[in-house]
């Protein structure tokens, strides 16, 4: 039963964000329609959550499932000088970063990431542009990190500044806490039993399993807790978010 309602938020949403834009630029182009696409955006998201409990788990499959290969989408090599450095160190000098309205914000290195308690789950990926994989991935709870770090009661959003960049912008995405919090939202750093290859966003990436591909950030530099999104790019609280109106709330 559960899933079913899941499927079909998912192709609500779908429909409701960047896919129907894409299929409609001239009418998206007009701003009331633009602010039309963007209630109805808000109304799946509030839907989604009034239908779907706060904690719900995406679906994990068996190890007989995982895909022969999970690819590479996007940026698949940070064209970046400070993450080549760290990256011909094997990452010993990089430090993730946890900023804004916490408490105690933390520097932490790879190392250290690797000896705190990680969490193991095998989840299907699934991209706008039409392709799904299905991989084992193991990171650090992302509520880990939050509750050490201290989130301010005025945070509402947590933020993923990553190394990487189109044309000079670098990847951001967002997500809320209640997503943060999930229990399955994990920093990655192994993937398929393996470390983190460079084409899936080493040395840590993101994975918030009821969401699509794009939110999945790579590369990730800093994680930041903000009040509003407004002053993070052009205020949709993410790249494809902000140059293609893709949905913000992507859920599955
Ligand atoms: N930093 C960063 N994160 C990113 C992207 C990117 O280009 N840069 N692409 C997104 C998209 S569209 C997808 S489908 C997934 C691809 O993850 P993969 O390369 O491990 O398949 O990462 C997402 N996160
Ligand atoms: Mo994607």
């Amino acid at each position: 039963m559960g899933e079913i309602v899941t499927r079909r938020t998912a192709i609500a949403t779908i429909g409701g964000g960047g896919l129907l834009l894409a299929g409609c630029d001239r009418i998206a182009s007009t701003k009331s329609a633009k602010a039309t696409f963007k209630g109805a955006e808000d109304l799946t998201y509030r839907f989604n959550r009034l239908i779907t409990p706060r904690n719900a788990l995406a679906p994990e499959f068996s190890g007989a499932d995982i895909s022969p290969i999970f690819r590479s989408n996007g940026n698949a090599s940070p064209n970046n000088p400070a993450y080549a450095q760290l990256l011909a160190n094997g990452f010993a000098d990089y430090r993730l970063q946890v900023i804004g309205l916490v408490g105690r914000p933390l520097s932490i290195s790879l190392d250290k990431m690797r000896t705190l308690p990680a969490r193991t789950q095998i989840t299907r990926h699934d991209c706008v542009e039409g392709w799904s994989a299905i991989g084992r991935w193991t990171g650090v709870p992302l509520a880990l990190l939050l509750n050490a770090a201290g989130v301010a009661s005025a945070a509402r959003y947590i933020v993923f500044h990553c190394f990487d960049d189109f044309g000079g912008t670098a990847y951001y995405e967002s997500i809320d806490l209640i997503d943060a919090f999930h229990p399955q939202t994990i920093l990655a750093w192994a993937l398929n039993g393996q470390i983190l290859p460079v084409a899936n966003g080493a040395p840590l990436r993101l994975r918030v399993e009821r969401q699509l591909g794009y939110k999945q950030a790579k590369y990730i530099r800093a994680i930041e807790a903000v009040a509003s999104l407004d002053a993070i790019g052009a205020g949709k609280g993410g790249y494809w978010e902000d140059v293609s109106d893709y949905a913000w709330y992507a859920g599955i």
